[in-house]
């Protein structure tokens, strides 16, 4: 039986791969974000009948229920929620950065994939579905100007451990996807510059969404009796060491 996924912030990056990754794998797809043409890209490329697009901002409670409350019926029982729509704003240390910028991380990062995710719980359960979070490796390991980003994916990654917790019994699958340096327009939504976004990236090799993409579908298609808790990704060209000192 053809299965539903919905997926936050489908217009770029990893969402879109994924987007891509599990219509191709069959499956049916909701997919989410502001940018409308984006989506109704996806449709024109994918077909009607593989993608629904919803358009609204995650942080818009009424926005997001008038998009999911009345989905046609073929997309209407959802199997698996990727919490994906995201964002950094800002790589300023704490005492220069922009307080609006924290807000919005901590709106769209937290509180709106916790509000999501409590709405779609019920369906959830009652198909024995799969959550899918897209943490980050920022929110185990410390990097300067991180700070809110860092703080919201930390909160992504425990809350998604947590969900195990509460669902356990119910037969509902929860995996934190705890991804390295990814290049999508993430970078370039965080400085407002496509050259920075380009000097990040420039010869790291980095992951690509299609292979955030193939992970969460390899998640999303194992059997019903296995549960991969957390998974952390990096491009080989990438690692972990940031202790500093510093000499007066
Ligand atoms: P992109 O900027 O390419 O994609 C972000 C997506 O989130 C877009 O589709 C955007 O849609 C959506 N989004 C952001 N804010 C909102 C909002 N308020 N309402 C609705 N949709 C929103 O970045 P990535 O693909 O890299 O990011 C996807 C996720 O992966 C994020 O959670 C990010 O933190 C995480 N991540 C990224 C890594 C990387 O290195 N790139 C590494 C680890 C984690 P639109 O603007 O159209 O609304
Ligand atoms: C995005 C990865 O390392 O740029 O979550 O913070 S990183």
């Amino acid at each position: 039986m053809t299965k539903t996924a919905l997926v936050t912030g489908a217009t770029s990056g990893i969402g879109e791969a994924t987007v891509r990754t599990l219509v191709d794998a069959g499956w049916r797809c909701i997919a989410t974000g502001r940018r409308a043409e984006r989506l109704d890209a996806l449709v024109a490329d994918l077909g009607a009948d593989k993608v629904h697009p919803a358009v609204f901002d995650v942080r818009d409670d009424a926005a997001r229920d008038a998009a999911l409350d009345n989905l046609p019926p073929e997309f209407a029982e959802i199997d698996l929620l990727v919490n994906n729509a995201g964002l950094a704003r800002g790589l300023a240390p704490a005492q220069d950065a922009d307080l609006d910028d924290w807000q919005t991380m901590i709106d769209t990062n937290v509180t709106a994939m916790v509000r999501l995710t409590r709405k779609m719980l019920p369906g959830l359960i009652a198909r024995k579905g799969a959550i899918i979070t897209i943490g980050s490796v920022a929110g185990s390991y410390i990097y300067p100007g991180g700070n809110v980003y860092a703080g919201s994916k930390a909160f992504a990654n425990h809350f998604t451990l947590a969900l195990r917790a509460d669902l356990h019994g119910t037969g509902v699958r929860v995996t934190s996807i705890e991804p390295g340096m990814v290049e999508t327009e993430f970078t370039l939504v965080r400085t407002g510059s496509q050259q920075a976004s380009d000097d990040l990236y420039g010869g790291v090799h980095p992951m690509t969404g299609g292979d955030i993409a193939a992970t969460i579908r390899w998640i999303a298609e194992l059997p019903p009796h296995l549960n991969i808790n957390r998974i952390e990704l990096m491009p080989v060209n990438q690692d972990f060491a940031g202790f500093r000192v510093a000499r007066d």
